[in-house]
């Protein structure tokens, strides 16, 4: 378990992290049931306890201490729920702390309902793991505490009591995780275990200081554009400080120094009023423009703010690093019904420029959020980056990320639309919630307001959509829901503390008053109808403003599902129906919605093997999202937005992520990459003819060679046409091809231009004749590469259509781009191998052993021909 850097960059004088004290965890007298544990165990957890840490939380320790087996393994997550029903006690020696005049404790997160002693005494109690809480224990130092002890309520008896005293608050699952601020999905999702923690999942500090100290500081960077690349930037910065009592806040002044890697700093003083608030804007008057990845570069400033004292010293400061640049949400309903479908507009405006968001989803990395390293953020954020995404959407049943998460799409050009964490669910309405809501707001809008990555604050997840459509307005009678903190109370914080960004209420909404739910003519939409109840070919039916949500399930990669399920990684056929499978796949009706996505264009027949159902729902999930994609962009400027469900995982699990848990990109990511190009296009059957939609989101015309092309299964070319396509910056060209497909169980229509291939046919797959697929394959070591790195050169010599290399069949430490290729016959393609970074070496000699004897066929590489290809 690694520990992390500090969330939060309260950097001050004096501060002595708590991870560095040596913690003990204990079970308290307060658990719901007693445990069913080996005597012993239940004897060591209550009196001499074990190792924790800070950050951490109770899984975390009983995993190393060896007490419980892996959660995410077979179906040990069920044995382990007496975990979250349990009382936990985490004590520790104070560490080493420079003399002060005054303490503070500060904890950058603790789950959840604890209570907080030094020395014996209470010092603090919290209730909410989304906030920052700073408590004042400057008595209980100076009186000689040496003890920290921090008691953690089962967060089921609370969620317990809130229920008998509030009654029920409906949502989609059958958990209270609407009755307690903690992230929802520790609850369980539909792709995540039921794993509900207790602990300090971020570190804290004992903060000692003498004369003033920071409080409160809120950092924005604003841009008055003079071109693309260059405009006036305006850093604001406004505070408070706390100051010894017998000082005046005027003794102090704040200096602000911002400075770039290509301009000198530019300084400020400023006065502090006499009830400790200042307030200062820097302008930087040559200010380069901060672009996501898509569009430009990403020049980043950086921003120092110190706390001094009249004597110059420097007792507290800030860092930051912030980017100048402007997004603006436009919501333009057409509340002309007729006119609606044709005029409504809903889209995101960066630096002015008019774009179509490409984005993913993000769930939490790891539902033991405490886990989450730097590492496993920018594994998954490079994902999006080279996906050609550009939007990022951290989800509401989640939490605000770790401010190196917002760090890292500051850096790569990441836009963030940031969820208030409620998420399908009736929240209650109580005063005290409100308060709760609104300080676990300031907070985090405080915390993340200077990244430029930031772009978008969202009220919360399909909240409005379960109270108007999925029955939970009949429950709550006249009992508020939430509604009030998405419309009024979240929105008041961020303008207030953070007037420089858009916010909208929640995902999906329309944005038209009176209308909550989601319309495809306003606002957000998402799409599950098509998941849940039909062919992906429905995504066609829709013209949203804007997707900001759908998605299509399959496995993870064959070496991460056999992990999962505990089964030696050399099995080829798995009982799909096993308790282990079934817990490995948490979405309602998963198997069947999986198998009927692949009848419908394979056929039952197709799925005759474990190898096929893996390989086919792959396929399946691929075709699906490039068909949204390519659609929703095919649509634009009507639709501005798509964001596929989901980009990660947080444990080894059959789901609609594109990158699996153990880091191996499925096929649908490769088609999301080809759909989400400056430059794509995508085909469409529009009454009997095939009509090519070519998207240009670059300020450059596009010329290029569309090549159209009708091949038979044997490999002969029977048309063909080339002609030369000027699609004008930002813009899609619509081109009605012409070629047609005469013998469409014989005949596939091919589709080039520039790298990018598409493939039509006329029949559903099982109806299409597939050859045998034949081809000729060349492995090589590549000489002098700085790490292990080989490539496999297939030479086609029949039609391969939607061919994949599963390198981690034969080493689960190997990687190849297994996207789905198709070759005609005579052509060639070349995947490069490598061993996944991080593998020790044994793993990776075992590896490049494993290859060398590698049986290539299928299902190491499959290709449809390998499922349907009938002898005659
Ligand atoms: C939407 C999301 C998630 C869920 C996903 C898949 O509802 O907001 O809550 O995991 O669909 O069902």
């Amino acid at each position: 378990m690694s520990a992390r850097a500090l969330t939060a960059d309260l950097v001050s004088n004096g501060e002595t992290p708590l991870s560095t004290a040596q913690w003990t965890v204990k079970l308290g007298d307060g658990g719901l049931a007693d445990p069913e544990l080996p005597e012993q165990t239940v004897e060591l957890l209550k009196t001499r306890g074990i190792p924790a840490t800070v950050p951490g939380n109770v899984y975390d320790s009983l995993l190393s201490a060896g007490l419980i087996p892996d959660p995410f393994i077979g179906t040990n997550e069920h044995d382990l729920h007496w975990i979250g029903r349990q009382e936990w006690v985490y004590s520790a020696k104070l560490p080493d702390h420079p003399e002060s005049d005054h303490y503070n404790l500060v904890f950058y997160g603790l789950d959840t309902i604890a209570e907080v002693r030094l020395g014996g005494v209470v010092v603090g109690s919290t209730k909410n793991m989304h906030r920052t809480y700073d408590f004042d224990v400057t008595d209980a130092i100076l009186a000689g505490a040496e003890d920290i002890e921090i008691s953690f309520t089962s967060p089921y008896s609370f969620t317990d009591r809130v229920s008998e005293e509030l009654g029920v608050y409906p949502g989609s699952y059958d958990e209270p995780y609407n009755l307690i601020r903690k992230m929802a999905c520790n609850y369980g999702w539909d792709w995540g275990p039921t794993v509900v923690t207790s602990g300090p999942w971020r570190d804290g500090v004992l903060l000692g200081w003498d004369k003033a100290r920071f409080v409160s500081t809120r950092i924005s960077a604003g841009a008055e554009l003079r071109s693309s690349l260059t405009g006036i930037g305006t850093v604001t910065v406004q505070g408070r400080i706390e100051v010894d009592p017998r000082l005046s806040p005027t003794n102090f002044k704040v200096r602000v120094s911002v400075s770039g890697e290509e301009s000198s700093p530019v300084d400020t003083n400023m006065e502090i009023s006499a009830d400790g608030t200042f307030t200062a804007a820097v302008s930087v008057s040559d200010a380069r423009i901060w672009w996501p990845h898509t569009l430009g570069d990403q020049p980043l400033y950086d921003v120092n703010v110190e706390l001094v004292s009249s004597e110059d010293q420097v007792l507290d400061s800030r860092f930051e690093r912030v980017g100048f640049r402007t997004v603006e949400l436009v919501n333009d309903p057409c509340l002309e019904p007729e006119k609606a479908a044709q005029e409504g507009r809903f889209g995101l405006i960066i630096n002015g420029r008019d774009t179509f968001a490409r984005g993913w989803n993000w769930i939490p990395n790891d539902p033991l959020v405490d886990r989450v390293t730097e590492e496993s953020y920018r594994a998954r954020l490079i994902d999006v980056r080279d996906s050609g995404a550009d939007w990022v959407r951290v989800w509401g049943g989640g939490i605000f990320e770790d401010d190196v998460f917002y760090d890292i799409c500051d850096e790569l050009g990441i836009l963030v639309w940031q969820d208030f964490p409620f998420a399908c669910a009736s929240y209650p309405e109580t005063p005290e919630w409100e308060e709760e809501v609104r300080a676990e707001s300031a907070d985090n809008v405080e915390r993340l307001m200077s990244h430029p990555s930031l772009g978008v604050w969202n009220g919360n997840n399909e909240n409005f959509m379960g109270y108007e459509s999925w029955g939970w307005k009949d429950q709550l009678g006249d009992r508020g829901w939430g509604a009030k903190y998405y419309l009024e109370t979240i929105p008041e914080v961020v303008s207030t503390v953070d007037p420089t960004r858009p916010y909208w209420p929640g995902s999906p909404y329309s944005g038209v008053p009176g209308q909550m739910d989601a319309n495809p003519n306003y606002g957000t939409c998402h799409s599950w109808e098509v998941w849940n109840r039909q062919d992906y070919v429905h995504y066609l039916d829709s013209d949203p403003t804007f997707m900001a949500e759908f998605g299509w399930q399959s496995p993870p990669a064959w070496s991460t599902l056999v992990r999962a399920v505990d089964v030696p990684a050399g099995v080829t056929e798995l009982d799909l129906t096993s308790p282990e499978v079934m817990n490995h796949q948490k979405a309602m009706e998963g198997m069947d919605k999986l198998e009927r996505g692949v009848v419908e264009h394979f056929g039952s027949e197709a799925l005759s093997s474990t190898a096929a159902w893996h390989y086919l729902t792959q396929i399946v999930q691929a075709r699906a999202i490039a068909t949204g994609v390519g659609h929703w962009r095919s649509l634009w400027p009507r639709c501005q937005g798509a964001f596929i469900w989901q980009i990660n995982d947080c444990w080894p699990v059959i789901s609609w992520a594109g990158v699996d848990a153990d880091g191996h990109r499925k096929p649908m990511w490769y088609t999301a990459r080809a759909m989400f190009a400056d430059r794509m296009f995508t085909l469409k059957e529009i009454e009997g003819r095939l009509v090519a939609f070519l998207v240009n989101q670059t300020d450059e015309p596009w010329e290029t060679n569309l090549s159209e092309r009708v091949v038979n299964v044997a490999g002969n070319t029977i048309q063909q046409e080339d002609r030369a396509v000027s699609i004008p910056a930002s813009s899609v060209k619509t081109i009605e091809l012409s070629v047609t497909v005469s013998s469409p169980r014989q005949e596939v229509a091919v589709v080039d231009a520039e790298d990018q291939r598409e493939v039509w046919i006329g029949v559903p797959d099982y109806d299409f004749s597939y050859p045998l697929p034949t081809y000729v394959g060349r492995f090589e070591a590549v000489p002098n590469a700085d790490q292990p790195e080989f490539t496999l050169d297939i030479h086609a010599e029949s039609l391969l259509r939607e061919l994949i290399l599963q390198a981690d069949r034969i080493h689960p430490a190997l990687v190849a781009s297994s996207e789905a290729v198709t070759l005609l016959p005579g052509e060639n393609h070349k995947w490069v191998i490598t061993v996944r970074p991080g593998a020790t070496e044994e793993e990776t000699t075992d590896a490049i052993m494993a290859l060398e004897e590698a049986d290539w066929s299928f299902p190491v590489l499959s290709s449809i021909g390998d499922v349907l290809a009938t002898e005659d």
